[in-house]
C-alpha cells in the first residue's frame, strides 16, 4: 500500500480489509449499531487506485457537464457551492456485491460479507439543478461519470465509469456531494465530489467526479457492458450458459436487513430474553415490516421498527425475544417492502457476479451452560 493510500485511510478504525492491490474495507456488523455510520467505521470500496488529490489540485478542479446538453458547463468547487441551493440526503450506500460471500457456490468478485453498507448525511448540490443549467436535451436517455481513478494494472484505463438513467440524475434525491456526515467529503470517499443516488447500488455513487457526459445512449463507459453491475432477467443456475444480452443495469436496492447486536459468537444468558437490534433499508420501495427470530426462523415476531427520518435511510429496529428453552439459538431479520417482497429465507437467486444478495441475516449465539 503506497504512503498516500495508507494516509488516505488512517481515519479507519476497526475495518477489516479485503486482500488485494486496491483498498477494500467491510465493516463488521456490530460496528454498524448507529443511525448514521461514522467515518471512522465506513467502508470503502475501490475498483482502481484512487487519484492523488493534493490541495493545489482541489483548487484547480472542475467539473464539466457535455453532451446531450444546450450549453457545456465547466465549474470549480466554489462557484458550484454558491450557485446552488445546497441540501442534505440521508441515504444508505450499499455495495451491490454486498453479502457475496453468502452465495453458494462462489462467484466472481470480491467476498464482501455482510458490511458493504452505511448510512450517512450527504450534503451538496442537486445534479438535477447543475443539468437545468446545462440545458438537457429532448434526445438524452443516460448520464455517464468519469473520474481520475484508473485500475492498478493498467494506468491507461479507468477503473470505473459509471451513469444514471437520465430520470433519476433528474431526481431531486440525486447529488453532487462534497459532504458526509457534516464534514468534508474523505479522499477515499470521493473528495472533492461525489454522486450520491439513493435506492442505486453504490457502484452509481461515482467518487471524484470530474465529468458528466450527458448521452443519447445508455452510457458504455469502464464496467456499464458485460455482467458488470448487471443481473440475469431470467434464473441462471451456476455452470448453466447464459447471454450476457439477457443481462440488465441493477437500479434498485433490494429489501435487506442486518443484525448490529447482538453479534455472532456473542454468549447469552440459557433463559431469559435476548434484546435485538438492527437496521432495514431498501432501494426505491420502502421498508415496511421486519420479523426477528430466535429459533432460526421456526417462529417469528414483529420487531418494533423505528419512524424513518429519511426517506433512503435505514430504520432501526429492536425486538426483545423470548429465549429458545434448548436447541440452538439462532436470531434471524427479515425485511418485507410495501410491495410485499421479503428477504428469501435462504439465498438471493443466484447469480454469475453475485450481486445482491439479500438473504436474511443469521446470527448463531453461543448458550451459556
Ligand atoms: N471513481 C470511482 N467511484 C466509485 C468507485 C470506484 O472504484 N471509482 N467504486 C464504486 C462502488 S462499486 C461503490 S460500492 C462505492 C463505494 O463508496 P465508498 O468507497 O465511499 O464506500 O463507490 C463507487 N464509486
Ligand atoms: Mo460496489
Amino acid at each position: 500500500m503506497s504512503s498516500l493510500s495508507t494516509q488516505a485511510i488512517t481515519h479507519k478504525r476497526g475495518l477489516r480489509s479485503i486482500p488485494g492491490r486496491e483498498i477494500n474495507l467491510e465493516t463488521p456488523p456490530a460496528l454498524l449499531d448507529a443511525p448514521l455510520t461514522p467515518l471512522s467505521r465506513f467502508f470503502v470500496r475501490n475498483n482502481g487506485g484512487m487519484p492523488t488529490l493534493d490541495e493545489r489540485a482541489m483548487v484547480n478542479w472542475t467539473l464539466t457537464i457535455d453532451g446531450e446538453v444546450a450549453r457545456e458547463v465547466t465549474i470549480g468547487l466554489d462557484e458550484l457551492k454558491s450557485s446552488f441551493e445546497i441540501v442534505d440526503v440521508e441515504s444508505v450506500l450499499e455495495c451491490a456485491g454486498n453479502g457475496r460471500a453468502g452465495f453458494s457456490p462462489p462467484t466472481d468478485g470480491l467476498p464482501w460479507g455482510p458490511g458493504a453498507v452505511g448510512c450517512a448525511i450527504w450534503r451538496g448540490v442537486r445534479l438535477m439543478d447543475v443539468l437545468r443549467q446545462a440545458g438537457v436535451t429532448a434526445k438524452a436517455v443516460y448520464v455517464g461519470f468519469e473520474s481520475p481513478d484508473c485500475c492498478l494494472d493498467d494506468s491507461t484505463r479507468p477503473a470505473l465509469s459509471r451513469g444514471l438513467p437520465i430520470a433519476k440524475a433528474l431526481s431531486p434525491e440525486t447529488l453532487l456531494a462534497f459532504a458526509m456526515n457534516g464534514e468534508p467529503l474523505a479522499l477515499v470517499h470521493g473528495f472533492p465530489l461525489r454522486i450520491v443516488a439513493p435506492g442505486f447500488p453504490g457502484s452509481a455513487w461515482q467518487k471524484w467526479l470530474h465529468r458528466v457526459w450527458v448521452r443519447a445512449c445508455i452510457h458504455d463507459g469502464e464496467k456499464m457492458t458485460g455482467l458488470n453491475y448487471r443481473l440475469p432477467t431470467h434464473a441462471v443456475s451456476p455452470g448453466a450458459s447464459y447471454d450476457a444480452d439477457d443481462f440488465e443495469v441493477i437500479t434498485d436496492l433490494r429489501v435487506k436487513s442486518l443484525i448490529t447486536s447482538p453479534a455472532k459468537e456473542d454468549e447469552v444468558i440459557g433463559s431469559g430474553e435476548i434484546d435485538v437490534a438492527g437496521y432495514a433499508w431498501s432501494g426505491h420501495v420502502p421498508v415496511a415490516q421486519v420479523g426477528v427470530s430466535a429459533d432460526g426462523g421456526q417462529s417469528w415476531q414483529d420487531a418494533h421498527l423505528a419512524a424513518p427520518s429519511s426517506r433512503f435511510g435505514w430504520r432501526r429496529f429492536e425486538a426483545c425475544l423470548p429465549c429458545p428453552p434448548d436447541g440452538e439459538i439462532e436470531l434471524v431479520s427479515r425485511a418485507m417492502d410495501e410491495a410485499g417482497n421479503r428477504q428469501p429465507l435462504g439465498q438471493a437467486p443466484w447469480n454469475p457476479r453475485g450481486y445482491l444478495n439479500n438473504g436474511v441475516y443469521r446470527v448463531p449465539l453461543r448458550r451459556r451452560r
